[in-house]
């Protein structure tokens, strides 16, 4: 167990929600939390089926809940017609907020735009005509690879809006992991930008673009429409390319929705899993945009005053539940940003804040942790120094939160008044989970708390057994819940053994995660992922993906890789590589790091170059030649090797693989 872990179970300090809070939140104290629960546990359709009707504005009502015939192939609301883009936009200005602020744009240079709900819905419409005119159809997939911005959010609503299934693909990664994804999810469209803004320097994203179709496997594609960012070079494909401006000009500025069926998939997203190959999950619209909807009631008490600011990209899935689709729905005011937290200095975050009278804050424990040691340095950058009196509510979300980052994000940031959520979801649940509700939990540093009402997590050992509380295990949920994965895209086989694996009787949905619940309080603690998945920054990287990078470059013979505590980044990623020649060392070694960590990042992207590199003759592997992960785990870490390493052919590679090359 790590010793973070350690600490987080030996954590006494509780933090309840005040009582001013607590008698103005849409779930306000213990009782009504429970209460909730047991009304799921008494008629958990009939829960869900209230709140869908509730929550989500039906062009066609629903009169099927749940239907489990094709189980773990769950469906929602299944005969209901929906369409997401008009419960974010149409259903707000119907309502009366057309004038409101949706969102306030600031990019990288500090520039802010504000745009109003009637406006976003003109132009999420009149983008949506354009993507018609240009052939796109309902079911068809497009591909979205563009930077933070309000085109992108544009982007992904007018495929909602006529239902077109969109997969955001982040704009760190790169060409040929950008060509991967369009060739699996076989997209007719890309949409792009010249060049994208961080941390003050402009970086190319067309030419990606062009390489990735240049790879080849992209012959589904017939356009790419390219938003003018920056005004930078861009090469062009006459007949394929067209400008953003050119695609929009002249289109109507209505559009109407496309109905589609609720398990029609509004997107598909990416992610890491322990193969090579990352999985296309896919979400449905009806489900997935109630549990958004949800969520940012119980979880973040959105209010019609608040400014929310989550400061996740839309590569990401919180992009898309709580940038993109959560707070539109719920018909907020919405901070989103360009760039990074650290420019133009380690104050961003907290000048935005009170610049924006930020009330509710989203962000990751990677940049608090970050945040914190520059504040160190730079005590003028401290959120001290800054007015944060608007913010009344604050959330984590992407990897465990360390105690200590916990308390300042708290004291420092949040003034020792504002509840934290800490919330542990992923990817494939499309919303949050596991997590505190501000007028209702007691949080505990470092504790993601308590599952909400309707999902009904549970900790289980290796055959699908309950184990007690105190004892770790594996994280699973119990039933199926409305936002829940519906499949891997092209790969059903591959969804029903990763997520309901037989050895644990094929109806639990697995998590990945290992977990223990607290003996008196039942608080989950999330111990980090059980499979070949790393944390890196809060961001999922398969070992795999990036052994798999590695093995490609013409040096390299075998590779493997595994994750170290890093106390910013939460994992570091560690490479033990063989080389097809000697052994390198010295100068030689350094220059091979430097060529192979830019290959990975050419690869994957530079999220995914490892930080270290360590060479040897060999890998330690057991008789039946699988690569002894766990023995590398303990080197990269400086651990002293306890286990019995006789059965090694050559232990002697151990010395070797324990010299990281400085
Ligand atoms: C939303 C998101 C999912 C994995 C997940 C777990 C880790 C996320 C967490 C957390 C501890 C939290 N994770 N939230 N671990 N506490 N509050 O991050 O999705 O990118 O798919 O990652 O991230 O390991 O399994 P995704």
């Amino acid at each position: 167990m790590s010793t973070t872990i350690e600490s987080v179970l030996h954590e006494t300090r509780l933090f309840p929600p005040s009582e001013e809070f607590k008698a103005q939140a849409a779930i306000s104290g213990m009782e009504a939390y429970k209460a909730l629960c047991a009304k799921a546990e008494a008629d958990y359709e009939g829960f869900w089926a209230e709140l869908a009707r509730e929550n989500v504005v039906w062009q066609q009502p629903f009169t099927v809940t749940l239907d489990e015939s094709g189980a773990p192939f769950y469906k929602w609301f299944s005969d209901g017609k929906l369409n997401a883009s008009y419960n974010c936009l149409d259903k707000n200005v119907e309502a009366g907020l057309g004038d409101k602020t949706a969102i306030i744009f600031e990019a990288d240079g500090g520039e802010v735009s504000k745009v109003t709900y009637k406006e976003l819905l003109a132009r999420v419409s009149q983008f949506a005509n354009a993507l018609k005119s240009l052939g796109v159809q309902k079911g068809d997939r497009v591909v979205i690879y563009l930077p933070m911005s309000v085109e992108g959010v544009i982007a992904m609503q007018a495929c909602a809006r006529i239902g077109a299934t969109h997969s955001v693909v982040f704009g760190g990664f790169s060409a040929h992991a950008l060509r991967d994804r369009i060739e699996d999810a076989g997209a007719v469209l890309v949409i792009t930008a010249d060049e994208q803004c961080r941390g003050g320097r402009n970086m190319p994203l067309k030419p990606a673009v062009d390489e990735a179709i240049g790879l080849g496997g992209c012959g589904s594609i017939r356009n790419v429409i390219v938003f003018k960012r920056t005004g930078g070079p861009v090469e062009w494909a006459e007949g394929r390319d067209l400008w953003w401006h050119d695609v929009v000009a002249g289109q109507p500025l209505e559009c109407e929705p496309e109905w589609v069926d609720a398990e029609h998939p509004l997107f598909l997203l990416y992610t890491s899993g322990s193969t090579g190959k990352p999985k296309g999950v896919q979400h449905s619209t009806g489900g997935y945009l109630l549990h958004s909807i949800v969520t940012m009631k119980w979880t973040f008490d959105i209010k019609p005053t608040d400014v929310y600011w989550c400061t996740a990209d839309i590569g990401w899935i919180t992009g898309h539940t709580y940038v993109t689709y959560g707070p539109l729905a719920c018909g907020a005011t919405e901070v989103v940003f360009e760039g990074v937290p650290t420019y133009p200095d380690a104050g961003r975050f907290w000048r935005m804040i009170q610049d924006h009278k930020v009330s509710v804050f989203y962000t990751a424990p990677t940049a608090i942790r970050s945040l914190i040691k520059l504040a160190g340095a730079h005590p003028e950058l401290h959120p001290g120094k800054f007015d944060l009196s608007s913010l009344r509510l604050l959330g984590t979300v992407g990897e465990p939160i360390n105690p200590e980052a916990w308390m300042w994000f708290h004291e420092a940031v949040g003034g020792s008044r504002c509840p934290i959520a800490d919330t542990w979801w992923q990817t494939e649940t499309g919303g949050h989970m596991i997590t505190p509700l501000p007028g209702v939990t007691p949080t505990v540093p470092g504790s993601c708390t308590l599952p909400l009402p309707g999902i009904m997590a549970a900790i289980v050992d290796e055959t699908g057994h309950d184990v007690e509380w105190g004892k770790g295990g594996l994280l699973v949920v119990k039933k199926p819940w409305p936002s829940m994965i519906r499949t891997i895209w092209n790969d059903p086989d591959r969804f029903r053994k990763s997520y309901f694996p037989e050895d644990l009787g094929g109806k639990l949905y697995l998590a990945g995660d290992g977990s223990v619940r607290d003996p008196e309080t039942g608080y989950f603690t999330i111990m980090g992922r059980i499979d070949d998945v790393l944390n890196v920054s809060g961001h999922r990287l398969g070992t795999m993906e990036i052994e798999s990078a590695l093995v490609a470059h013409p040096l390299v013979a075998e590779a493997a890789v595994v994750g170290k505590p890093h106390d910013v980044k939460g994992e570091a990623v560690v490479a033990y590589v063989v080389l097809k020649r000697a052994r390198p060392t010295g100068d030689e070694a350094k220059e091979i790091v430097k060529q192979l960590r830019d290959w990975v990042g050419h690869e994957i992207g530079p999220i995914a170059k490892p930080d270290e590199i360590r060479f040897g003759d060999n890998l330690p592997k057991t008789r039946s030649g699988k690569i002894m992960r766990r023995l590398l785990r303990a080197l990269a870490k400086g651990e002293e090797i306890t286990q019995d390493v006789s059965t090694l052919e050559n232990p002697a590679i151990l010395d070797q693989l324990n010299e990281a090359v400085k």
